[in-house]
């Protein structure tokens, strides 16, 4: 059979060949599969993508084109009732599609494995900075004794996640990081993290943890490294306000909720609580009782429009000193 591909078979073969790389490689590069990186290690996710997908695009090329051809210039002509030649196979050419195959998929697991350990280097003195997850929200805090329902990071440090959950398994992710990893109730695991540029980036919930699932959404802020010392010493944004403020910061209660009150407080997944007076004369009850009672058992009253997606372990995982003064926070802005 090989005998029969002479030179002017040769170059159709090229031809069909360039062509499925051409429409390929177009497909690769014109459509934005991939975020812009935010980190270091993103930018080596994204290289492991791009050195498999040339790979592919490769073997897809041979594979098309040999396909192509062999149905132009071996199809059976019509009236053409006879059996085909009796081929007993080719083990030159089996050797080599074996051999080829098995030096692309041994040179990506050594490109991953290398990336993969570049990937949790931290250096001398990362920044920790522990990652709690609860049905259905994230709380970081940092070595100061800070916490906030957002991560801010700054850019060129070697930052370490420790991550663990209160209730269910969660999972860490943001699109421009790149990197996933599942916070698991009782271990600890963690994640490097080396921003590479400024800007703010979803952190989501990959891992279906409840009603609220969709719902478990953060950002992630990186900041100039200079700008960061400040922050941290400032206590980050929740330093200048009430006490209240900062235990409605520390929960993340903003990722869900809007209060003009509350910087970055803008989320829509919950009522708005600039509007609390009115909800609770709709749910019939005190203010201060309706706030503490919405916060600790959110399922005894759920807001018409609303589902029941409030987490139903936040309330308990805070203080009763804290508690006091969030409530008393929210009676005062209401008012
Ligand atoms: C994952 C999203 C989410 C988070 C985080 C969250 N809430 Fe809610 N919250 C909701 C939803 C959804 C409702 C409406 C359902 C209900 O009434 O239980 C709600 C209801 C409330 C209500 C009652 C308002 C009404 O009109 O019924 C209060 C008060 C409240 N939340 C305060 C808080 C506070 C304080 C925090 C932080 C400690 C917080 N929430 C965190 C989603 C969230
Ligand atoms: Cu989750």
């Amino acid at each position: 059979m090989l005998r029969r591909v002479r030179r002017g078979s040769i170059f159709q073969l090229l031809g069909f060949a360039a062509i499925a790389a051409v429409i390929t490689s177009l497909v690769a590069v014109l459509v934005p599969w991939l975020p812009n990186p935010a980190s270091d290690e993103a930018k080596r996710i994204h290289f492991v993508y791009w050195f498999t997908t040339v790979i592919c695009i490769g073997v897809f090329a041979a594979v098309a084109a040999v396909m192509t051809y062999s149905v132009i210039k071996f199809r059976a002509r019509p009236d053409d009732d006879s059996d085909g030649a009796p081929i007993h196979g080719h083990t030159k050419l089996e050797i080599i599609w074996t051999a080829i195959p098995a030096v692309l998929v041994t040179a990506i697991s050594i490109v991953s494995a290398i990336v993969l350990a570049q990937n949790s280097r931290t250096g001398s003195h990362p920044l920790v900075v522990k990652v709690v997850a609860v049905q259905f929200a994230w709380k970081f805090t940092y070595p100061n004794g800070k916490s906030y329902g957002y991560l801010t990071l700054p850019k060129g440090r070697h930052v370490k996640l420790d991550l663990t959950a209160n209730d269910v398994i969660h999972s860490f992710w943001s699109p421009e990081l790149s990197q996933k990893q599942d916070a698991v109730p009782g271990q600890h695991t963690s994640l490097v993290i080396t921003p590479s540029r400024t800007g703010t980036f979803p952190v989501i919930c990959t891992e279906l943890c409840g009603l609220g699932h969709a719902l478990m959404r953060s950002h992630v802020t990186i900041i100039p490294a200079a700008k960061f010392d400040t922050w941290m010493k400032a206590g980050g944004q929740a330093a200048s306000g009430p006490p209240g403020l900062a235990v409605f910061q520390e929960n993340g209660c903003g990722g869900c909720h809007t209060l003009k009150a509350a910087p970055g407080a803008n989320g829509t997944i919950g009522p708005d609580l600039d509007k609390l007076k009115q909800e609770a004369a709709r749910a019939h009850q005190p203010l201060a009782a309706f706030i503490k009672e919405s916060i600790l058992k959110p399922s005894a009253y759920i807001e018409p429009g609303y589902r029941d997606a409030m987490p139903p372990t936040l309330g308990a995982s805070i203080p009763a000193g804290k508690l006091t003064q969030l409530v008393q926070y929210l009676e005062q802005s209401a008012k």
